[in-house]
Protein backbone atom coordinates (compact mmCIF):
# COMPACT_ATOMS: atom_id res chain seq x y z
CA UNK A 1 0.00 0.00 0.00
CA UNK A 2 1.20 3.47 -0.74
CA UNK A 3 0.37 6.98 -0.35
CA UNK A 4 -0.24 7.49 -3.97
CA UNK A 5 -3.10 4.82 -4.37
CA UNK A 6 -5.83 6.47 -5.49
CA UNK A 7 -8.29 3.34 -3.39
CA UNK A 8 -5.84 2.28 -0.23
CA UNK A 9 -6.89 -1.41 0.71
CA UNK A 10 -6.25 -3.04 3.41
CA UNK A 11 -6.89 -6.97 4.87
CA UNK A 12 -7.54 -6.76 8.93
CA UNK A 13 -9.52 -9.62 10.21
CA UNK A 14 -11.66 -10.57 7.29
CA UNK A 15 -12.49 -7.07 7.25
CA UNK A 16 -11.40 -5.28 3.53
CA UNK A 17 -11.03 -1.64 4.09
CA UNK A 18 -11.14 0.66 1.47
CA UNK A 19 -10.38 4.20 2.01
CA UNK A 20 -10.98 6.34 -1.26
CA UNK A 21 -7.17 8.20 -1.32
CA UNK A 22 -7.86 11.68 -3.66
CA UNK A 23 -7.92 14.06 -0.59
CA UNK A 24 -7.32 17.12 -2.02
CA UNK A 25 -10.09 16.86 -4.69
CA UNK A 26 -12.56 15.45 -1.72
CA UNK A 27 -11.97 12.20 -3.24
CA UNK A 28 -14.27 13.05 -6.11
CA UNK A 29 -13.75 9.58 -8.67
CA UNK A 30 -10.89 9.61 -11.83
CA UNK A 31 -10.92 6.83 -14.26
CA UNK A 32 -8.18 5.26 -11.80
CA UNK A 33 -10.35 5.44 -8.70
CA UNK A 34 -12.98 4.22 -10.29
CA UNK A 35 -11.21 1.04 -11.41
CA UNK A 36 -9.04 0.90 -8.34
CA UNK A 37 -12.41 0.30 -5.89
CA UNK A 38 -14.02 -1.71 -9.23
CA UNK A 39 -10.77 -3.81 -8.96
CA UNK A 40 -11.13 -4.30 -4.65
CA UNK A 41 -15.11 -5.18 -4.89
CA UNK A 42 -14.33 -7.90 -7.39
CA UNK A 43 -11.54 -8.45 -5.27
CA UNK A 44 -13.82 -9.09 -2.66
CA UNK A 45 -16.29 -10.96 -4.33
CA UNK A 46 -13.63 -13.61 -4.83
CA UNK A 47 -11.60 -14.38 -1.72
CA UNK A 48 -13.56 -16.13 1.18
CA UNK A 49 -10.55 -14.51 3.45
CA UNK A 50 -12.99 -11.37 3.35
CA UNK A 51 -15.56 -11.84 4.64
CA UNK A 52 -16.49 -7.93 5.03
CA UNK A 53 -15.79 -4.52 3.06
CA UNK A 54 -15.43 -1.19 5.09
CA UNK A 55 -15.49 1.79 2.83
CA UNK A 56 -14.45 5.34 3.56
CA UNK A 57 -12.41 8.19 2.91
CA UNK A 58 -9.37 9.76 3.11
CA UNK A 59 -9.06 13.39 4.54
CA UNK A 60 -12.15 15.62 5.70
CA UNK A 61 -14.65 14.37 3.08
CA UNK A 62 -15.88 11.17 1.96
CA UNK A 63 -16.51 11.48 -1.78
CA UNK A 64 -17.65 14.68 -3.73
CA UNK A 65 -18.99 12.14 -7.21
CA UNK A 66 -17.40 12.83 -10.26
CA UNK A 67 -14.28 14.68 -10.73
CA UNK A 68 -15.80 17.78 -12.53
CA UNK A 69 -11.81 18.65 -13.65
CA UNK A 70 -12.28 15.73 -16.03
CA UNK A 71 -15.15 17.18 -17.89
CA UNK A 72 -14.37 21.02 -17.86
CA UNK A 73 -16.01 22.46 -21.41
CA UNK A 74 -13.67 25.06 -21.54
CA UNK A 75 -10.93 23.12 -22.74
CA UNK A 76 -13.73 22.44 -26.03
CA UNK A 77 -14.46 19.64 -27.71
CA UNK A 78 -17.80 17.54 -28.10
CA UNK A 79 -20.14 17.00 -24.99
CA UNK A 80 -18.83 14.24 -22.90
CA UNK A 81 -20.90 10.74 -23.23
CA UNK A 82 -22.15 10.76 -19.64
CA UNK A 83 -24.21 7.83 -20.38
CA UNK A 84 -21.02 5.98 -21.54
CA UNK A 85 -19.44 6.91 -17.99
CA UNK A 86 -21.86 5.46 -16.66
CA UNK A 87 -22.16 2.55 -18.14
CA UNK A 88 -18.55 2.23 -18.02
CA UNK A 89 -17.30 3.14 -14.55
CA UNK A 90 -20.46 3.48 -12.02
CA UNK A 91 -22.95 1.28 -12.71
CA UNK A 92 -20.48 -1.74 -12.66
CA UNK A 93 -19.33 -0.89 -8.97
CA UNK A 94 -23.05 0.02 -7.86
CA UNK A 95 -23.98 -3.96 -9.29
CA UNK A 96 -20.92 -5.21 -7.45
CA UNK A 97 -21.93 -3.63 -4.11
CA UNK A 98 -25.38 -4.72 -4.40
CA UNK A 99 -24.58 -8.37 -5.26
CA UNK A 100 -21.60 -9.01 -2.93
CA UNK A 101 -22.92 -11.54 -0.37
CA UNK A 102 -20.98 -9.93 2.13
CA UNK A 103 -21.84 -7.10 4.75
CA UNK A 104 -20.92 -3.89 2.94
CA UNK A 105 -20.15 -1.11 5.51
CA UNK A 106 -19.88 2.48 4.49
CA UNK A 107 -18.08 5.00 6.99
CA UNK A 108 -19.21 8.01 5.56
CA UNK A 109 -16.23 10.39 7.22
CA UNK A 110 -17.39 14.01 5.55
CA UNK A 111 -19.30 15.41 2.48
CA UNK A 112 -20.85 12.72 0.23
CA UNK A 113 -21.94 14.60 -2.94
CA UNK A 114 -23.28 13.59 -6.42
CA UNK A 115 -22.18 9.80 -6.38
CA UNK A 116 -20.28 9.87 -3.67
CA UNK A 117 -23.56 10.20 -1.80
CA UNK A 118 -25.12 7.28 -3.70
CA UNK A 119 -22.30 5.04 -3.54
CA UNK A 120 -22.79 5.55 0.06
CA UNK A 121 -26.32 4.55 0.25
CA UNK A 122 -25.66 1.18 -1.72
CA UNK A 123 -24.19 -0.14 0.69
CA UNK A 124 -25.49 -2.32 3.28
CA UNK A 125 -25.12 -0.19 6.93
CA UNK A 126 -23.98 3.39 6.93
CA UNK A 127 -22.62 5.34 9.49
CA UNK A 128 -21.83 8.64 9.08
CA UNK A 129 -19.31 10.85 11.15
CA UNK A 130 -22.53 14.36 12.79
CA UNK A 131 -20.65 16.02 10.49
CA UNK A 132 -21.38 14.55 7.55
CA UNK A 133 -23.48 15.77 4.47
CA UNK A 134 -25.17 14.19 1.99
CA UNK A 135 -25.81 16.44 -1.14
CA UNK A 136 -27.73 15.27 -4.17
CA UNK A 137 -25.47 17.52 -6.17
CA UNK A 138 -26.30 16.70 -9.92
CA UNK A 139 -28.70 19.40 -9.91
CA UNK A 140 -26.56 22.74 -9.39
CA UNK A 141 -24.88 21.58 -12.43
CA UNK A 142 -28.17 20.32 -14.98
CA UNK A 143 -27.69 16.30 -14.43
CA UNK A 144 -29.88 13.80 -12.96
CA UNK A 145 -29.23 11.67 -10.19
CA UNK A 146 -27.37 8.31 -10.82
CA UNK A 147 -24.97 5.75 -9.16
CA UNK A 148 -28.68 4.14 -8.42
CA UNK A 149 -29.36 7.05 -6.23
CA UNK A 150 -33.14 8.07 -8.03
CA UNK A 151 -33.54 4.34 -6.98
CA UNK A 152 -32.23 4.21 -3.56
CA UNK A 153 -33.45 7.96 -2.36
CA UNK A 154 -36.90 7.10 -4.14
CA UNK A 155 -37.53 3.58 -2.51
CA UNK A 156 -35.79 5.02 1.10
CA UNK A 157 -37.57 7.63 1.19
CA UNK A 158 -40.64 7.93 -0.69
CA UNK A 159 -41.14 10.48 -3.78
CA UNK A 160 -41.45 14.06 -1.52
CA UNK A 161 -38.45 13.68 -0.08
CA UNK A 162 -36.43 12.19 -2.73
CA UNK A 163 -37.98 14.84 -5.53
CA UNK A 164 -36.85 17.65 -3.77
CA UNK A 165 -33.16 16.49 -2.39
CA UNK A 166 -32.49 16.06 -6.09
CA UNK A 167 -34.18 18.94 -7.27
CA UNK A 168 -32.75 21.59 -4.70
CA UNK A 169 -29.69 19.66 -4.32
CA UNK A 170 -30.26 20.99 -0.15
CA UNK A 171 -27.84 19.31 1.90
CA UNK A 172 -28.72 16.21 4.60
CA UNK A 173 -26.77 16.79 7.80
CA UNK A 174 -26.12 13.09 9.53
CA UNK A 175 -28.74 13.61 12.10
CA UNK A 176 -31.59 13.66 9.77
CA UNK A 177 -30.48 11.27 7.32
CA UNK A 178 -30.10 8.87 10.50
CA UNK A 179 -33.86 10.07 11.17
CA UNK A 180 -35.45 10.03 7.72
CA UNK A 181 -34.01 6.37 7.00
CA UNK A 182 -31.38 7.21 4.61
CA UNK A 183 -28.17 5.72 6.83
CA UNK A 184 -28.26 3.39 9.90
CA UNK A 185 -26.44 5.85 12.52
CA UNK A 186 -25.05 9.16 13.25
CA UNK A 187 -22.01 9.14 15.04
CA UNK A 188 -19.20 11.35 17.00
CA UNK A 189 -16.52 12.55 14.27
CA UNK A 190 -14.53 11.36 16.66
CA UNK A 191 -15.52 7.93 17.30
CA UNK A 192 -16.70 6.87 13.76
CA UNK A 193 -13.96 4.95 12.30
CA UNK A 194 -13.44 2.54 15.47
CA UNK A 195 -16.87 1.97 15.61
CA UNK A 196 -17.07 1.54 12.15
CA UNK A 197 -14.22 -0.72 12.06
CA UNK A 198 -15.68 -3.03 15.20
CA UNK A 199 -18.91 -3.21 13.17
CA UNK A 200 -17.77 -4.37 10.53
CA UNK A 201 -15.15 -7.10 13.04
CA UNK A 202 -18.09 -8.26 14.49
CA UNK A 203 -19.81 -9.17 11.17
CA UNK A 204 -16.51 -10.69 10.02
CA UNK A 205 -16.69 -12.93 12.46
CA UNK A 206 -20.51 -13.70 11.59
CA UNK A 207 -21.55 -16.41 9.52
CA UNK A 208 -21.06 -15.14 6.25
CA UNK A 209 -23.07 -17.28 4.01
CA UNK A 210 -25.88 -16.46 5.82
CA UNK A 211 -25.20 -13.18 6.26
CA UNK A 212 -25.08 -12.46 2.07
CA UNK A 213 -28.06 -14.53 1.97
CA UNK A 214 -29.56 -12.33 4.19
CA UNK A 215 -28.70 -9.48 2.34
CA UNK A 216 -29.98 -11.61 -1.01
CA UNK A 217 -33.66 -11.26 0.22
CA UNK A 218 -33.84 -7.84 2.44
CA UNK A 219 -33.07 -6.98 -1.70
CA UNK A 220 -35.16 -9.06 -3.33
CA UNK A 221 -38.05 -7.67 -0.77
CA UNK A 222 -38.78 -4.17 -2.59
CA UNK A 223 -39.81 -5.84 -6.06
CA UNK A 224 -41.04 -9.85 -4.91
CA UNK A 225 -44.81 -10.19 -3.92
CA UNK A 226 -45.25 -11.34 -0.28
CA UNK A 227 -45.77 -15.23 -2.05
CA UNK A 228 -42.34 -14.87 -4.08
CA UNK A 229 -40.80 -13.54 -0.92
CA UNK A 230 -42.39 -16.24 1.30
CA UNK A 231 -40.94 -19.15 -1.19
CA UNK A 232 -37.59 -17.45 -1.40
CA UNK A 233 -36.86 -17.57 2.25
CA UNK A 234 -38.32 -21.22 2.10
CA UNK A 235 -35.24 -21.86 -0.11
CA UNK A 236 -32.78 -19.32 1.32
CA UNK A 237 -33.45 -20.89 4.79
CA UNK A 238 -33.16 -24.79 2.91
CA UNK A 239 -29.73 -23.22 2.15
CA UNK A 240 -28.88 -21.91 5.17
CA UNK A 241 -30.00 -24.58 7.26
CA UNK A 242 -27.49 -26.45 5.71
CA UNK A 243 -24.42 -24.93 6.38
CA UNK A 244 -21.89 -25.62 8.86
CA UNK A 245 -22.40 -22.17 10.06
CA UNK A 246 -26.03 -23.24 11.23
CA UNK A 247 -24.59 -25.90 12.75
CA UNK A 248 -22.04 -24.36 14.77
CA UNK A 249 -24.90 -21.61 15.80
CA UNK A 250 -26.97 -24.39 17.75
CA UNK A 251 -24.29 -26.00 19.34
CA UNK A 252 -22.76 -23.35 20.43
CA UNK A 253 -25.97 -22.18 21.99
CA UNK A 254 -26.74 -25.35 23.42
CA UNK A 255 -22.80 -25.81 24.91
CA UNK A 256 -23.28 -22.14 26.38
CA UNK A 257 -20.39 -21.04 24.46
CA UNK A 258 -19.62 -18.15 22.03
CA UNK A 259 -19.93 -19.58 18.18
CA UNK A 260 -16.96 -19.85 15.55
CA UNK A 261 -18.49 -18.91 12.77
CA UNK A 262 -16.12 -19.82 9.69
CA UNK A 263 -18.48 -18.40 7.17
CA UNK A 264 -19.67 -21.38 5.37
O1 LIG B 1 -19.38 12.75 -15.39
C1 LIG B 1 -19.86 11.63 -15.32
O2 LIG B 1 -19.19 10.59 -15.53
C2 LIG B 1 -21.31 11.47 -14.94
C3 LIG B 1 -21.44 11.12 -13.53
C4 LIG B 1 -21.61 12.09 -12.60
C5 LIG B 1 -21.66 11.75 -11.18
C6 LIG B 1 -21.55 12.93 -10.25
O3 LIG B 1 -21.14 12.74 -9.15
S1 LIG B 1 -22.02 14.48 -10.81
C7 LIG B 1 -21.79 15.47 -9.37
C8 LIG B 1 -20.35 15.91 -9.23
N1 LIG B 1 -20.09 16.50 -7.94
C9 LIG B 1 -20.44 17.74 -7.62
O4 LIG B 1 -21.08 18.45 -8.36
C10 LIG B 1 -19.95 18.22 -6.25
C11 LIG B 1 -18.94 19.35 -6.46
N2 LIG B 1 -18.40 19.75 -5.18
C12 LIG B 1 -19.07 20.55 -4.34
O5 LIG B 1 -20.19 21.00 -4.59
C13 LIG B 1 -18.38 20.94 -3.08
O6 LIG B 1 -17.00 20.71 -3.25
C14 LIG B 1 -18.87 20.13 -1.85
C15 LIG B 1 -20.29 20.60 -1.48
C16 LIG B 1 -18.86 18.64 -2.11
C17 LIG B 1 -17.94 20.42 -0.64
O7 LIG B 1 -17.84 21.81 -0.47
P1 LIG B 1 -16.67 22.37 0.46
O8 LIG B 1 -16.88 23.86 0.53
O9 LIG B 1 -16.64 21.61 1.73
O10 LIG B 1 -15.29 22.03 -0.30
P2 LIG B 1 -14.68 22.75 -1.59
O11 LIG B 1 -13.82 23.88 -1.19
O12 LIG B 1 -15.77 23.02 -2.60
O13 LIG B 1 -13.79 21.56 -2.20
C18 LIG B 1 -12.50 21.27 -1.67
C19 LIG B 1 -11.59 20.97 -2.83
O14 LIG B 1 -12.09 19.82 -3.51
C20 LIG B 1 -11.60 22.10 -3.86
O15 LIG B 1 -10.33 22.14 -4.47
P3 LIG B 1 -9.31 23.39 -4.17
O16 LIG B 1 -10.04 24.62 -4.50
O17 LIG B 1 -9.02 23.26 -2.70
O18 LIG B 1 -8.14 23.07 -5.03
C21 LIG B 1 -12.62 21.62 -4.86
O19 LIG B 1 -12.43 22.16 -6.13
C22 LIG B 1 -12.33 20.12 -4.86
N3 LIG B 1 -13.52 19.37 -5.31
C23 LIG B 1 -14.66 19.20 -4.62
N4 LIG B 1 -15.50 18.48 -5.36
C24 LIG B 1 -14.89 18.21 -6.51
C25 LIG B 1 -13.61 18.79 -6.49
N5 LIG B 1 -12.78 18.71 -7.52
C26 LIG B 1 -13.21 18.04 -8.62
N6 LIG B 1 -14.41 17.46 -8.70
C27 LIG B 1 -15.28 17.53 -7.68
N7 LIG B 1 -16.48 16.90 -7.75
Amino acid sequence: MTETETVLAELQQGVLCLTLNRPDKLNSFNEEMHLALRAQIERAHEDPAIRAVLLTGAGRGFCAGQDLGDRDPRKGGPAPDLGHTLETFYNPTLRLIRSLEKPVICAVNGVAAGAGANIALACDIVLAAQSARFIQAFSKIGLIPDAGGSWSLARILGEPRAKALALTAEPVDAETAAAWGMIWKALPDDTLMDEAMALASRLAAGPTLGLGLTKRLIQAAATNSLDEQLDMERDLQQTAGRSADYAEGVAAFLDKRKPEFKGA
